[in-house]
């Protein structure tokens, strides 16, 4: 052992260490799925982060393990350490690797920040508004129908006034936060959706069909782009298995276009404490094929349209407490008996 020479042995180390950290970077596993095309951009920033990590992890630990081991203290030797002075070209060695990785990682991940889209500039029009249809399509309610007015009406609002009304001069010159389309995509997005976060729940508009619905319904391989606000206080929209997240904050637009690459149902997370049922903040992404996107657009055009109908035929002011929960009780497993102890006087 004594025979060779301290330089070969850091060498030898040097590339065990460098091989495992690859191996590391390549073989994690600690990353959902991919389902987007900006997944694998974040992905691998992740993945070169951790690779880097778990080198300085073998590099610092090792060699404390080494120094505790071959510099222990003798039995019967209780004379003080050796003392070192400082060595000013290692100094300069260890400042300036860490240096270099942290700049190199900086300018690593502001690209992968643009290639998301994240310096279009976001006016949050791009090109693709049709006033006439917004106008048209307004989650339409009718007067009258008060039992989902008040709640669609107010949470598309925020939305529909200012990041979707191409005339609202606030459209040209508020910043918008998040990620604007790509540079490669010059054209509007395929799909928009409006959303808002509420306490406790997603809403998603879907401005040129007027649909709303509390899922996120999207095709795959188009792109999409989410105009994203809050109603009450901050939220945050996550998909993991996107690799995106984006602060829905009241008052203020953000938006997130991507592409998903893969069918299948994914979560929704809010990742923003918003108060006492954060945690139920739920909701899940459905990834269509283009086809089954279309049904799917159609049926629920007719059933909502259905529903708008029977709302505005039931004119909840003329009904009594009983009458107008009853078909909400009974798919609660709650019978008209039951309701009529909890409202004795109806
Ligand atoms: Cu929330």
């Amino acid at each position: 052992m004594s025979q060779v020479p301290a330089s070969l042995l850091t060498l030898i180390a040097g590339i065990v260490i460098t091989l495992l950290s690859v191996w590391v970077s390549l073989n994690h596993g600690l990353l959902p799925e991919q389902v987007s095309e900006q997944a694998p951009l974040v992905d691998n920033l992740f993945s070169i982060m951790l690779g880097i990590a778990f080198a300085l992890f073998l590099v610092v630990q090792g060699a404390i393990l080494i120094f505790v081991i071959k510099y222990r203290r003798p039995p019967g030797d209780d004379t003080d350490g050796v003392f070192l002075e400082g060595n000013f070209p290692l100094e300069i060695v260890w400042t300036a690797i860490p240096a270099l990785i942290v700049i190199g990682l900086g300018i690593y991940s502001v690209d992968v920040y643009q290639r998301m889209g994240g310096f279009a500039p976001s006016t949050g029009m791009m090109a693709h508004s049709h006033p006439s249809a917004h106008v048209a399509h307004q989650p339409g309610h009718p007067p009258g129908s008060a039992i989902a007015a008040p709640l669609v009406a107010d949470a598309a609002d925020p939305a529909s006034a200012s990041v979707m009304d191409p005339d609202s001069e606030k459209a040209y010159k508020l910043p918008i936060y998040g990620f604007g389309a790509p540079p490669e995509a010059k054209n509007k997005a395929d799909v928009t959706v409006n959303v808002v976060g509420l306490q406790y729940a997603w809403l998603f508009t879907y401005p040129d069909d007027g649909l709303t619905t509390g899922e996120l319904h999207i095709p795959v391989g188009k792109s999409v782009q989410l105009n994203i606000t809050a109603q009450d206080v901050i939220h945050s929209l996550w998909l993991p298995q996107f690799r995106l997240k984006q602060d829905a904050l009241p008052g203020e637009k953000s938006q997130l276009n991507f592409v998903a690459t893969k069918t299948g149902t994914y979560p929704i997370v809010c990742a923003e404490l918003c108060g006492s049922y954060h945690g139920s903040m739920r909701t899940q992404v459905i990834v269509h094929t283009p086809e089954d996107y279309q049904q799917w657009l159609e049926e629920n055009k007719v059933a909502q349209a259905n529903s708008l109908n029977q709302a505005i035929a039931a004119n909840p002011a003329e009904m009594s407490v009983s009458e107008f929960l009853t078909p909400y009780g009974e798919e609660m497993g709650i019978n008209a008996e039951m309701l009529k102890q909890l409202h004795p006087h109806q």
